[in-house]
């Protein structure tokens, strides 16, 4: 005998419909739903639901004995139960114009008073079994097979099953409040996205216009600069490389110097603490023990403090050491000044423009520069710029600003493309999924620990240790039609269209494909993982419950029922 669960009343409740108050006009035969009370209403005759052409006497109703081709003549018996019967998946199937090899009614009616009222399956009528699942006031049994008699269970099933609904009740209401949290949270973080779109636009903006202005110093101090004579090797040429080796000692010195400093300061400062010792020692020592040694010591303590000259005053000679270690100080020598002189030696020797006052110097600095240039590119004077001949701290301040310029740019554009990108990506249903992005939840199965992170992976995690598995990166969103029976606890897919994430290339199977997970959801109070099946070699199916389905292609039982009769 077929047994079906819970989950079936749910499925055939949809067919009871208002019609209900039809009951209340006239007594149905046994068996017979309000939805289909007005088939039965003539008092004289029947016609068969599906082949209405086909009229029989009333007393042909129930009489066990199958008459019309769709069973509809017994309501309240098993005799027609050997025609097929209408799936209880598909009640939309049942169609009176359409129908005629199959049964018209979807089972025999229980009235389930003080619970749901529901259809049994015909074969399970009067089968000397008392179907409770769906059948809580036993009418199924009326004829009491066997002697068996199925008591009336509606009052402690229903409310068992009226604490269980109310409960799932509440669920849902969480559930429904965490997906409104969700998709606000989903909202705020596209907002986020779209600010910053456009600060760096505009910001792309600004570095548009300094990398152009940029581009231009350089090219303009490149040219001056290569107006400038030859310089020799190293910075400056020979001064300049005899002010950086002089730089290099200078700094050197003045590093022992201060090491020897701070070394001079440590032993003053001990001998000055030694002093106050042996001081203590002799004021306070007893000179009735006659100790010799404690006299001979106080007599040395008092030769050594004879023998000191008196103390000068070191304070300017000190003022004067740490003035020389201070390379801020006043009489340090400015090293900038030296590297920063472009000039080479040759033009430091000549520099016959100093003796001009400046605004004439500068002029016949510019007009010498330019006319040297003008011969050089009209190949009248040899452009004696070595190409290996370093870049001038100029020309490479300039090209570094650029380069950075640039740089900037180049990282705000591809940060641009990465968000204008992720904007046009599918996030799901409320774009929901935003706000989902990067949670990860996990379920022990077997000998791994599994887990499961929102739009980004799946991983197996060997519970005794060892290196994790990845079983896939987040590749898209997809929609599947499941068929499965939901579990009690409601945690389960169920069936019709649902929504899955499918993570893609993960770490290779030896022999097989890279491992691949779907992950199918489930509307559920929080996200968690259900159940975990390896469906084929390193081909893993997950199905996860959460918020963020509830409401869409959700997959939880509905808890209100559309009609009872209490
Ligand atoms: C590991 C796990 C299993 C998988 C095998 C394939 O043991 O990832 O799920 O079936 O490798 O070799």
């Amino acid at each position: 005998m077929g047994r079906q669960t819970l989950s079936s009343i749910a499925v055939l409740l949809p067919l009871l419909t208002a019609t209900a108050n039809a009951a209340s006009e006239a007594p149905r035969p046994r068996g017979v739903g309000p939805d289909f009370a007005k088939y039965y209403k003539d008092a004289t005759s029947f016609a068969c639901i599906s082949n209405p052409e086909i009229k029989l006497d009333v007393s042909r109703i129930n009489d066990d004995y199958c008459d019309c081709p769709d069973g509809s003549d017994e309501p309240g018996t098993s005799a027609c139960s050997y025609i097929s019967p209408l799936s209880p998946k598909q009640p939309s199937r049942y169609d009176p114009t359409k129908i005629n090899d199959s049964q018209a009614l979807p089972g025999f009616y229980c009235k389930n008073k003080g619970h749901i009222a529901s259809y049994v399956p015909f074969t399970n009528v009067n089968d000397g079994v008392c179907d409770y699942e769906l059948c809580c006031d036993g009418s199924d049994e009326w004829e009491g097979v066997g002697g068996i008699k199925c008591e009336d269970k509606c009052a402690k099933i229903g409310k068992e099953w009226k604490k269980q609904d109310e409960a799932r009740q509440k669920s849902l209401g969480n559930a429904n409040r965490r997906r409104k949290e969700l998709v606000a949270e989903a909202e705020r973080l596209r907002k986020e996205v779209e600010d910053r779109i456009q600060t760096l636009q505009a910001q792309i903006k600004g570095q548009e216009v300094k990398v152009e202005a940029l581009t231009k110093t350089l090219a303009e101090v490149e040219r001056s600069e290569k107006g400038k004579v030859v310089r020799g090797a190293g910075k400056g040429g020979k001064l300049g490389v005899l002010s950086s080796l002089a730089k290099d000692k200078v700094n050197e010195l003045t590093d022992s110097l201060r090491t020897v400093k701070d070394e001079r300061d440590a032993a003053r400062s001990k001998i000055t603490e030694l002093e106050a010792i042996l001081k203590r020692f002799k004021e306070e020592y007893n000179p009735n023990f006659n100790d010799e040694g404690v006299k001979r010591a106080v007599k040395a303590w008092e030769d050594y403090a004879a023998s000191q000259p008196i103390a000068t005053d070191d304070s300017a000679r000190d003022r004067d050491l740490e003035d020389l270690l201070n390379p801020a100080s006043e009489s340090a020598i400015k090293w900038d000044d030296f590297e920063d002189n472009e000039e080479s030696d040759v033009e430091l020797l000549y520099k016959f423009e100093e003796y001009l006052p400046t605004p004439l110097r500068t002029w016949v600095d510019e007009k010498l520069r330019a006319l040297r240039l003008t011969l050089i590119e009209n190949g009248i004077l040899a452009d004696t710029t070595a190409s290996d001949a370093p870049e001038s701290k100029r020309v490479t301040d300039a090209r570094d600003q650029l380069s950075s310029a640039q740089s900037a740019l180049d990282n705000d554009r591809s940060e641009l493309t990465k968000h204008t990108e992720d904007l046009a990506k599918d996030y799901g249903p409320d774009a929901i999924f935003r706000a989902l992005k990067g949670v990860c939840v996990n379920q022990d199965s077997g000998e791994y620990t599994y887990e499961h992170c929102f739009l980004d992976k799946t991983t197996q995690k060997p519970k005794k240790g060892g290196g994790h598995t990845g079983m896939g990166n987040f590749a898209r969103i997809e929609t599947i039609t499941v068929d499965e029976d939901l579990p009690a606890d409601g945690k389960g897919v169920g069936s019709g269209e649902r929504y899955a994430l499918k993570y893609e290339n993960g770490q290779h199977c030896w022999n097989g494909p890279n491992r691949s997970t779907l992950v199918v959801l489930a509307c559920a109070e929080k996200d968690e993982i259900w159940k975990i099946v390896e469906e084929e070699k390193c081909v893993y199916r997950m199905e996860v419950g959460t918020p963020a389905v509830c409401g869409v292609k959700e997959g939880v039982q509905k808890g209100a029922p559309a009609h009872n009769e209490l």
